[in-house]
């Protein structure tokens, strides 16, 4: 998929990126306010939110000519007294999920699903958001879809969005893709994911000092597989990039739906950056199914040409996740 990145987004995208990547540990970070503190007082603000506000529901179920498919939240009050209030919408869910054992209610709206597939975690996505407070303040959009790996490379960095953030995108589905104008842009057929979520602090910026919760509302355009393993090269110095041929998204051993906790050896380095999942000397790539020296049949280790995954040593494993036998051409 060719996707246009402009300079105005990859902006937005490193401004999220740099208030995620502060930290309790920075000795340079702020001086944070009380976790349970600060999410009792946003789930305060974000129930009486979600209790005097509404959104245009009426528009996305009768659309008219020129609509334009945005959210639009606004008072219960005056001519609009009448509205079904967002906290008893049917598509508004909620979820808890837990920071630092701080138990942080959090709330999703999905408004269109979408009729495409959906993204798991570690998948790209290519998404229009906006993000902004209870107060109507906006704080960050991109009025162009930008890209982003849902999954940092670095395992210490939980995302690259905010949990909050990226838990709305995982609801979302893709529509049916696009069409490219003569001009080179790009225009999305009207059937993508659309939805909206709101977070307190805990689950956005609240490491970086930012106490408000958040409101973010998301266009789920596209995504793509992505595979970011990497392996330390003496002679370079550092890591370099070694794909093992099985995307971020499916290096979810345990089946979770979080390739972050799988680290079959247990070396530190979960198995979607480890170029050497088993750590027994060959490259995963080499005991997978991608090389000439398999047959590529996309079944994982199927070498002698059976159709089934390949044990080599008959103890359950598949051979790129078993340290005890060696099956490959070599390193
Ligand atoms: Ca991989
Ligand atoms: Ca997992
Ligand atoms: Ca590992
Ligand atoms: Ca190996």
């Amino acid at each position: 998929m060719k996707i246009k990145f402009v300079g105005f987004a990859a902006m937005a995208l490193l401004a999220l990126m740099a208030c995620k990547s502060d930290d309790d540990n920075n000795p340079d970070g702020p001086t944070l306010r009380d976790l349970s503190e600060v999410t009792a007082e946003n789930e305060t603000e974000l129930q009486a939110y979600l209790k005097t506000h509404f959104y245009n529901y009426e528009e996305f179920a009768n659309p008219t000519e020129g609509f334009d498919y945005k959210i639009v939240f606004d008072t219960i009050a005056g001519d609009n007294a009448d509205k079904i209030p967002l906290i008893d919408r049917p598509e508004l869910k909620d979820m808890v999920v837990s920071v630092d054992d701080v138990p942080h209610k959090m709330y999703i709206l999905n408004v269109r699903q979408g009729t495409g597939d959906k993204p798991l975690l570690g998948d790209q996505v290519v998404v229009k958001y906006e993000a902004s407070n209870p107060d109507g303040t906006i704080v960050d959009a991109s009025a162009v879809e930008f890209s982003s790996p849902t999954l940092s490379t670095d395992p210490q960095q939980m995302y690259q969005f905010t949990e909050g953030f990226t838990h709305l995108i995982l609801d979302l589905h893709v529509g049916s893709g696009y069409v490219e104008n003569a001009d080179g842009t790009l225009t999305w057929n009207n059937d993508y994911g659309i939805g909206a979520c709101f977070v307190p602090a805990g689950l956005a910026y609240y490491r970086s000092g930012n106490y408000k919760p958040f409101i973010f509302k998301v266009d789920m355009l596209a995504f793509n597989q992505i595979d970011q393993d990497y392996i330390y090269d003496y002679t370079a110095g550092g890591n370099v990039s070694s794909p093992d041929g099985i995307p971020s998204s499916m290096e979810d051993v345990n089946g979770n739906g979080d390739p972050r906790d799988d680290d079959t050896d247990g070396d530190g380095i979960p198995n979607y950056l480890d170029a050497d999942d088993d750590n027994d000397g060959i490259l995963t790539i080499y005991e997978y199914d991608v090389l000439p020296d398999n047959n590529n049949n996309g079944i994982i280790d199927e070498g002698d040409g059976d159709g089934i995954p390949d044990d080599s040593d008959g103890d359950g494993i598949y051979d790129y996740l078993d340290p005890d036998n060696q099956i490959g051409s070599g390193i």
